[in-house]
């Protein structure tokens, strides 16, 4: 009974102020908060308790405007995870030496010209009277972002689909901005915004990921409560929207930047299956569940059982993350994040590949002439970044059929060796004469005339180390 009551005032609410908005209240209020712990990253400056009726009722409101005459909705600062104490201070050495084995080789998700649409922008911020360390981080901050890549394309990957951060890109290398703020500007949230905002970092094409070089929180972001499935969906580009990560948090196995930019894309709604109060979930293990209440009455259930998942998004996909969920299902009919426009679905997701050819090589195919050639077998060993996305061999043959077989030795991180890959065949004018896409290894053939044949391999991402093997018969 008391559920429906508070629904119904929830409604009530919305459809003077926002009837656009989806979301039911839940009936949690922030002046319940759990109390300020600077160990934890928690405090409440900058925030005001949202006004009754507002967007922001039962979470935070960011005082200053978002241009449309608003504040930001917040649920407040996410406590570190045990072990991270945020005001202690991590040194450069330590921040570069945790970076050092994927530094030479981390590359972020590249999309596109980099540039156009949708993009994450990543800034390093720090305050006027702390030593700014940006240029020691150059090769640490990729790989950071890098991690939030893995997270998102594991997710992606189990859901059955693809899906790749739209970072903010210069010849796919992850552009990080250099931000000085005054001496109040790491302070708090609020701070930090506006004085971003006042620079110009105030796009409503932007997702705005901060390393703040500061121990105030853990992690902190904007999230509009909408459930709404739509493009139009507040948290897809209403406004500018802004993930905060101090720097004991930084690069996290558990990744508080995937936290963080999750938060900015719409998840976890307080109306999903498995959502709490404060923008998070309950079904254990998950990159975004955590008891958010305090001595509320969430308590959080291990339904996922295999504590590495603490690493990836949402248990069973059922709550914020599916690239397809099942007809009914909460997902397909509610916001997903899946869908926001921050993250692309790739060239070569299953949903729009050809299958792979089942043409087998055969030696019957083989026009029944002379003599018989022996068998001949090169192979070829490379990588694939980011930055190097295709990767072409080039081989001899007399007539007959070249056969090509790829294979993955390697994928970075989480990143996921069902990933698709395309193989091209090209003659010597460059033309492609057969193509095939499907997952490692994966083998093309062909009966080809006497010259020079191209094998070209691509993958979307991210960095693999593969083994080319062509075979003439
Ligand atoms: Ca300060
Ligand atoms: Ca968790
Ligand atoms: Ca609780
Ligand atoms: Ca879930």
């Amino acid at each position: 009974v008391r559920r429906v009551a508070v629904a119904l005032v929830a409604i009530g609410s919305l459809i003077v102020v926002t009837p656009q908005l989806a979301s039911s209240g839940p009936n949690w209020r922030a002046s319940e908060r759990p109390p300020d712990n600077p160990q934890r990253g928690v405090h409440y400056r900058g925030l005001e308790e949202g006004q009754a009726g507002s967007e922001c009722e039962y979470m935070y409101e960011v005082t200053g405007s978002n241009g449309r005459g608003q504040g930001y909705c917040t649920h407040g600062p996410d406590p570190a995870p045990p072990g991270i104490d945020v005001t202690r201070e991590r040194t450069t050495v330590e921040l570069v030496a945790g970076t050092a084995g994927e530094a030479a080789t981390a590359a972020v998700d590249c999309v596109g010209d980099g540039t156009s649409g949708k993009r994450v922008e990543a800034i390093y911020a720090v305050a006027s009277d702390r030593t700014n360390r940006y240029a020691s981080l150059t090769a640490s901050f990729p790989v950071w972002a890098a991690r939030v890549d893995s997270v998102v394309q594991a997710a992606a990957t189990a859901t059955g689909g693809e899906r790749h951060v739209r970072w903010l890109t210069s010849g796919c290398d992850l552009i990080v901005r250099n931000v000085t703020l005054s001496a109040l500007g790491d302070d708090n949230i609020a701070n930090t915004m506006s004085e971003l905002r006042n620079m110009g970092y105030n796009r409503t094409d932007r997702k705005y990921l901060l390393w703040v070089d500061s121990n105030v929180y853990c992690g902190i972001a904007t999230i509009w409560p909408d459930d709404s499935p739509g493009s139009s969906n507040r948290n897809n580009g209403y406004d500018a929207s802004f993930a905060r990560v101090d720097t004991p948090c930084w690069g996290n196995v558990n990744s508080v930047e995937a936290h963080e930019l999750v938060h900015n894309w719409g998840g976890v709604q307080r109306t999903a299956p498995h959502g709490t109060p404060n923008f998070h979930c309950f079904d254990e293990y998950d990159r975004l569940c955590y008891d958010d209440d305090g001595n509320g009455p969430v308590s959080m259930q291990i339904i996922c059982n295999t504590s590495s998942l603490e690493a990836q998004l949402d248990c069973n996909h059922d709550d914020y993350f599916n690239v397809s969920p099942a007809t009914g299902s909460w997902l397909a009919s509610h916001w997903n994040v899946a869908n926001s426009g921050w993250l692309e679905a790739a060239e070569g997701s299953p949903t729009t590949t050809i299958p792979p050819t089942t043409v087998p090589p055969t030696t019957t195919t083989v026009a029944p002439t002379t003599t018989t050639r022996p068998t001949r077998t090169t192979t070829f060993t490379g990588t694939i970044t980011s930055k190097r996305k295709t990767a072409t061999h080039s081989v001899s043959a007399a007539a007959g059929v070249l056969t090509a077989t790829v294979t993955f030795s390697k994928v970075n991180a989480l990143a996921v060796g069902t990933a698709m890959v395309k193989l091209d065949l090209l003659n010597a004018s460059n033309k492609v004469v057969q193509s095939v896409t499907g997952a490692s290894p994966l083998t093309l053939s062909r009966t080809v005339t006497a010259g020079t044949w191209k094998v070209r391999i691509t993958r979307q991402s991210h960095d693999v180390s593969y083994s080319l093997k062509v075979t003439r018969t």
